[in-house]
């Protein structure tokens, strides 16, 4: 039987509950129609190439179906078949891999996915999810807090041990390393796990508040495994990993270490944007956080609504899926950041909802009085938007409040 691109259209299928089915928008080649461009995309990205294939008799039919063409979207079903069960990397080698760059599209996005139970059940899903608010900080009415110390690197070991203890003490759960803070001789992963806890545990010690510290363990995988058990051994509630740039594989090997310590993961996205950026083309953030959920993230940061510094796709959206109902997995706790600051926290809780983590670098250690008052300012900022009360009122009470106010206003920064 001779396998061809026509082979993988049919515009009758109607995919059944258990395949993955996956939407992309295409902008066909000039020599190509949608229907032909669709065609390609479900073979490339399934069993076929562009030879037409004798497949034989001893051949099981991994085809994946392009179904569907309306406008320039096109809907394509996998067989779960196609899948090993829990290898994120050879789905993503599937559903985002050879078809990117292929000739027949001069651009290709993919934009959203339907998991099957049968996918979602080969993965384990976050350990925690938003229950870290209640299980690891006791609270349930507001939102977490986070800061992130500014500049992103280059502080001393001391120094940013001691930004996180002005941040605690200020009122703020979580101190948070940047991105690109990992092990580097300015400020060493070891030296930074011890001081950083002994600062936590005075600041827990004087406010009567649990706090923790979102310590970045990125790099190879097996470095990531010994700086996981560090943080374990230290103490500790949660790892940080850049989940992008280090690879989805690693980060499931990293959840697999965490299910068994009892860890929580930070999940930045730093270069998501290489992925999702650009309207026509890549792997929509959408995909990237769905992907993030299964693998076992239980924070991931999903943008500010437009509020903040950095360009955002449909962060309500992201989160309502991340919190949506998938086969009984644990949810995913959406994290606000990139250049917020006090004045903006009401508009982002009016659009995400209490149920997020809120956290600001230079919106807290910008602060005219420094990070204990910034953070103090961040924390009255959330208490009185949860209770809808305008922060002008809060800020009679709260004079840290009212100079980043006075500092900030409600703008979006730029
Ligand atoms: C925020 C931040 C975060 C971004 C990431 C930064 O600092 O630390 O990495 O928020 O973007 O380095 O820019 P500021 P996103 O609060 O000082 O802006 O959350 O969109 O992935
Ligand atoms: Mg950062």
């Amino acid at each position: 039987m001779g396998l061809t691109y026509e082979d993988f259209l049919d515009l009758s299928y109607e995919p059944r509950d258990s395949d993955l089915v996956c939407r992309f928008r295409i902008d066909p080649a000039d020599d190509q129609t949608m229907e032909s461009a669709a065609s390609r995309v479900a073979s490339e990205s399934s069993n076929g190439t562009w030879a037409a294939l004798d497949t034989g008799e001893d051949f099981t039919d991994m085809g994946a179906t392009a179904f569907a063409i309306d406008g320039d979207e096109i809907g394509v079903a996998y067989p779960p078949g196609l899948f090993e069960p829990g290898n994120m990397p050879q789905i993503l080698s599937c559903i985002a891999g050879n078809i990117m760059g292929m000739k027949a599209v001069d651009t290709i996005r993919l934009l959203d996915c339907e998991w099957p139970r049968e996918v979602v059940e080969g993965f384990t899903g976050p350990g925690f999810g938003s229950s870290v608010r209640e299980e690891i900080f006791g609270v349930e009415d507001r939102p977490i807090t986070a800061t992130v110390p500014k500049p992103k690197v280059g502080l001393s070991t001391k120094r940013h041990a001691e930004v996180g203890y002005e941040a605690w003490i200020g009122g703020l759960d979580l101190l948070k390393d940047d991105e690109n803070l990992t092990d580097q001789s300015f400020n060493p992963f070891a030296d930074r796990l011890a001081e950083s806890f002994d600062a936590r545990d005075r600041a827990q010690e004087e406010t009567g508040e649990v706090k923790s510290y979102l310590i970045n363990v990125t790099a190879d995988t097996q470095t990531m495994l010994e700086r996981t058990d560090m943080v374990a051994e230290a103490g500790g509630e949660y790892v940080m990993v850049d989940v992008v740039t280090t690879g989805w594989g690693a980060v499931q090997t990293v959840r697999d270490r965490c299910e068994e310590l009892g860890l929580a993961i930070h999940a930045h996205r730093a270069m998501h944007a290489a992925f999702d950026r650009l309207p026509h083309h890549g792997v929509s953030m959408r995909v990237l956080a769905q992907i993030s959920r299964l693998v076992g993230v239980d924070q991931l940061h999903t943008g500010t609504a437009g509020l903040g510094k950095l360009a955002n796709e449909d962060t309500v959206g992201i989160n309502d899926w991340l919190r949506s109902d998938l086969y009984g997995m644990r949810d995913v706790l959406p994290v606000a950041s990139g250049g917020l600051h006090p004045g903006l926290v009401p508009k982002l809780l009016e659009a995400t909802g209490p149920n997020i983590c809120v956290q600001a670098g230079g919106g807290v250690h910008g602060h005219p009085e420094g990070t204990e008052a910034g953070a103090r300012a961040l924390r009255a900022a959330v208490e009185a938007a949860v209770l809808d009360e305008p922060l002008e009122v809060r800020a009679q009470e709260s004079p840290e409040l009212g100079a980043a106010l006075e500092k900030w206003g409600t703008e979006t920064p730029r």
